[in-house]
């Protein structure tokens, strides 16, 4: 069964109402009953500009909210971020965090490394944007060692695809529309060109993953493309980037203010 196909079947067989997690699919049955369905985009370590954005969003617990992953990297401010996500989730049931490929990066990185030994230059983590993660933390595992590992099991515990209803389906980076979610978990987190092109259904799918600058230097605002894909990476590590939250179903957007510079890594 496809995976479009198997969000519809397991939509249908909930019973009592509530938000469900099968195995990182999280189904969100009777979306009309939230107030707002809202997104956020890639934040990569870039906590100045997610603390601007916060308070303009006025997030109630009547809204449904999920971000879409790439907390860390590139940014200084990665562990920060990190430690907000999770405190935000554990104060409100509505929140889902959904994991990017940099998280999974990390979590492999920390499979076979420890924090306490230098940092292994070969491994691609650390090689593509992960090195002021590891450093900031490193400075939280030595002030607070069960802070530390409360993050790392936070990470472990992030979903990869939530879908709100049958018409609003979030994800990191896409899927391919003909494989079950199963058969391509981890792939999803990857995907680009494959899915933009391959798209073509009815329901509306939230994506990170790609900076809208990639389609345009002009963008700086959440697309939505003719094939119902919404892309919500604003380029939060990109000098004149964002870091956006979406109302998926009004496209109402809020945005760090844009003279605010990303949380650059100092090497
Ligand atoms: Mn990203």
């Amino acid at each position: 069964m496809n995976i479009l196909e198997e969000i519809r079947q397991k939509q249908k067989h909930i019973q009592d109402g509530r938000i469900q997690n099968d195995d990182g699919l999280v189904l969100i049955p009777a979306p009309e009953r939230f107030r707002r369905l809202l997104a956020i985009g890639d934040i990569h370590g870039n906590w100045h500009r997610l603390l601007s954005l916060w308070p303009q969003i006025q997030y109630q617990d009547d809204d449904l909210l999920v971000f879409l992953g790439d907390y860390i990297d590139r940014g200084t401010h990665g562990a920060e971020v990190l430690q907000l996500v999770m405190e935000l989730i554990e104060k409100h049931p509505h929140i889902i965090a959904l994991t990017g490929n940099h998280e999974a990066m990390m979590l492999h990185y920390f499979q076979n490394h420890s924090i306490r030994e230098p940092m292994d230059l070969s491994h691609g983590w650390l090689r593509s944007g992960g090195q002021p993660t590891f450093r900031g933390l490193r400075r939280l595992y030595e002030v607070d060692c069960g802070r530390y590992h409360a993050v790392l099991e936070f990470l472990l515990s992030l979903n990869h695809l939530a879908a709100a209803g049958t018409d609003f389906i979030f994800t990191h980076a896409g899927f391919y529309p003909e494989q079950s979610y199963e058969e391509q978990v981890d792939d999803m987190l990857w995907l680009r060109t494959e899915f933009y092109e391959d798209y073509a259904s009815r329901p509306r799918v939230i994506i990170g993953h790609t900076p809208v600058q990639y389609f345009s230097s002009e963008h700086t605002a959440p697309l939505l493309f003719k094939n119902h894909i919404l892309d919500c990476d604003t380029g939060s590590f990109l000098p004149d980037g964002r870091v956006s939250c979406i109302d998926v179903r009004k496209l109402q957007c809020w945005q760090s203010h844009p003279g605010i510079p990303p949380d650059a890594p100092s090497t």
